[in-house]
Order: structure tokens, then C-alpha cells, then sequence
């Protein structure tokens, strides 16, 4: 099956800068050797960030008007039968990217791989960072104003499973029992072992689902060895269990219709060692789809 690389190279999200430059950085190193199409955005450099501490909802309006074009292209990548591998940019552009793939696909479940839940509303936020609220958007709890370009279903989040996290807001844990979504703790991932971990996560997502969108947030790994992102979480996963983590999701790559790869901050990395590890997962999952995944088999609306 075809890929497409999608750069979403905004860092509204979050008040830190940099994550916007992420794409631009891997799409760089892999141009040279990638057949396929690659697609860009990057936020219009006209936008003043807002960084107002008392803000809650910083950067909405500019946020939703970024997503809204990614989207429209992941759509229409979608609909062409073509697999988006989606760069980011702040957690944020996955409203976009995981919607079109719900927009175009029948019943979709969803695996978000991170050291944050994402789950906080505008009523929760404490920093009004909207990279923390992605989550909760995709699966309609609250968030609306996140998803105006969406004129479709959202994805239940019942079918939606939060891996790696072990950093969440207190409010934060109120959304997400009200909600209905799964989530697994980096404990989990070392008491349980990823492999239990990753097939739960998949039968969950894939429960009665014809396809699953991955969302990869390179936070999930530790700071020591992956620095360049926007906020770090200490006492994550080393290199090697993010690779098993990956592994787990080519091995279960018929049922992915869609994969991000997102907050690589190139501003925030040391000896570009998280660029390293971002290019060598997106590297391994092109060549898994282009090599071993077959023709699509999900029911299409279109
Ligand atoms: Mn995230």
C-alpha cells in the first residue's frame, strides 16, 4: 500500500516553540529516499502566539483554521486508498488527521501512544495549551469548538485506547472515567510487558471497528534519551520499548488505517537524538506499508 507524508508543522498547541519545525526536519532527512507524495503545511508565520497564562484557549480560532486545511488533504489522500503518515507539529494536528480518517472510514477505533492523556476540556485546562485536549476532542467529549471542520462522527471512546501515560491533570481524570476511554500507564506497559499491553490495546480499538488510526507522540519516551520535545515527562519508556511499542503496531498494521508521528521539537533536542529515533520509526513503518500491507480492506463511505 501507497504512503503519503503529511508535514503539520504548527506549534499553537502548546506555548513552547519549536514542535512547528518538526516536520520540516524529518521530511528533510528522508526526501532523498522517499518515493511517495509528501504534502506540507506550516503555520502562517503571521500568527502571534498567544502565551497569556490566563488564557484558556489560546490560540483557538488559529488552530482550527491550520487543522482545517490538513484535514482536508488527509481526506483527500484517504479517499484515493493511500495510507497518511501524519508529522507533526503539536498533538494538536491530530484532530485533523484522525477525523478524516473517521470522515472516510467506517466505525474507527483509535491508539493514542503517550505520556499525556490529552483529555482535558476548556473547562479543565490549567495552561490552556490546546495540545492537551486533542484527545478528548477526537472522541467528542466536550471540545467542540476544536472540530468545526468536521462534518462527521467522532470516535468512541470506548474504542479508543490511551497507551504510556503517566502524567494526568486531576481534572484531567474526571474526563477520562466520565468518558469511557482506556488507558494503560507506562507501569502498566513495564508490569504487564508491551506485547500484553498492545494486544489489549488493539482488541479494544479494533473491537467491531474496520480500521484503527495510531497516534505516536515521541513523549512517551524518556527525556534522558529523547530531549527534543515540548513537555518532557520523566521516568518514561528507554529507545528500545518505543521500537517494540512500533513493533506491535506493524504487526497489527492491517487493521491502521492512518499513523501520526507528532511533538518532535527540534528546538528542544540535544545531538538531534529524538530527530534519530522520530526518522527511524517513521522509516520502519513506510517500509512495512509500502512492503506488507495489502490493498485496503476497510468498507469505504465513498
Ligand atoms: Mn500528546
Amino acid at each position: 500500500m501507497k504512503t503519503v507524508l503529511i508535514g503539520a508543522g504548527s506549534d499553537l498547541g502548546v506555548h513552547i516553540d519549536g514542535a512547528k519545525f518538526g516536520p520540516v526536519q524529518l521530511i528533510n532527512d528522508i526526501k532523498g529516499t522517499y518515493q511517495g507524495e509528501i504534502i506540507s503545511f506550516l503555520q502562517d508565520d503571521q500568527i502571534i502566539k498567544s502565551r497569556n497564562l490566563s488564557d484558556r484557549r489560546k490560540n483557538e480560532y488559529e488552530i482550527d483554521q491550520f487543522n482545517a486545511r490538513v484535514y482536508e488533504a488527509e481526506v483527500d489522500q484517504l479517499k484515493k486508498g493511500v495510507f497518511p503518515i501524519t508529522l507533526g507539529g503539536d498533538h494538536s494536528v491530530a484532530i485533523a488527521s484522525s477525523l478524516a480518517d473517521c470522515l472516510v472510514h467506517e466505525e474507527i477505533g483509535m491508539i493514542w501512544i503517550d505520556a499525556h492523556t490529552d483529555y482535558n476540556t476548556f473547562e479543565s485546562t490549567v495552561t490552556g495549551n490546546i495540545h492537551g485536549l486533542p484527545c478528548a476532542a477526537i472522541n467528542g467529549y466536550k471540545c467542540h469548538e476544536l472540530r468545526k471542520f468536521h462534518n462527521g462522527n467522532v470516535i468512541d471512546p470506548r474504542k479508543t485506547v490511551i497507551v504510556g501515560a503517566r502524567s494526568i491533570d486531576d481534572w484531567e481524570k474526571d474526563n477520562i472515567k466520565y468518558s469511557g476511554v482506556t488507558v494503560f500507564t507506562t507501569q502498566d506497559l513495564k508490569e504487564k510487558g508491551i506485547q500484553a499491553v498492545m494486544n489489549e490495546a488493539f482488541q479494544i480499538a479494533g473491537n467491531r471497528t474496520k480500521s484503527i488510526h495510531v497516534s505516536y507522540d515521541l513523549d512517551i519516551i524518556d527525556p534522558e534519551v529523547a530531549p527534543g520535545v515540548s513537555v518532557p515527562e520523566v521516568d518514561g519508556i528507554n529507545e528500545e520499548e518505543a521500537m517494540s511499542i512500533l513493533r506491535e503496531v506493524l504487526n497489527h498494521i492491517e487493521q491502521v488505517s492512518s499513523m501520526d508521528i507528532v511533538e518532535l521539537n527540534p528546538l528542544r533536542d540535544v545531538n538531534r537524538k529524538t530527530e534519530q529515533i522520530a526518522l527511524n520509526i517513521l522509516a520502519t513503518t513506510i517500509q512495512k506499508v509500502e512492503k506488507e500491507k495489502g490493498i485496503r480492506k476497510f468498507e469505504k463511505k465513498y
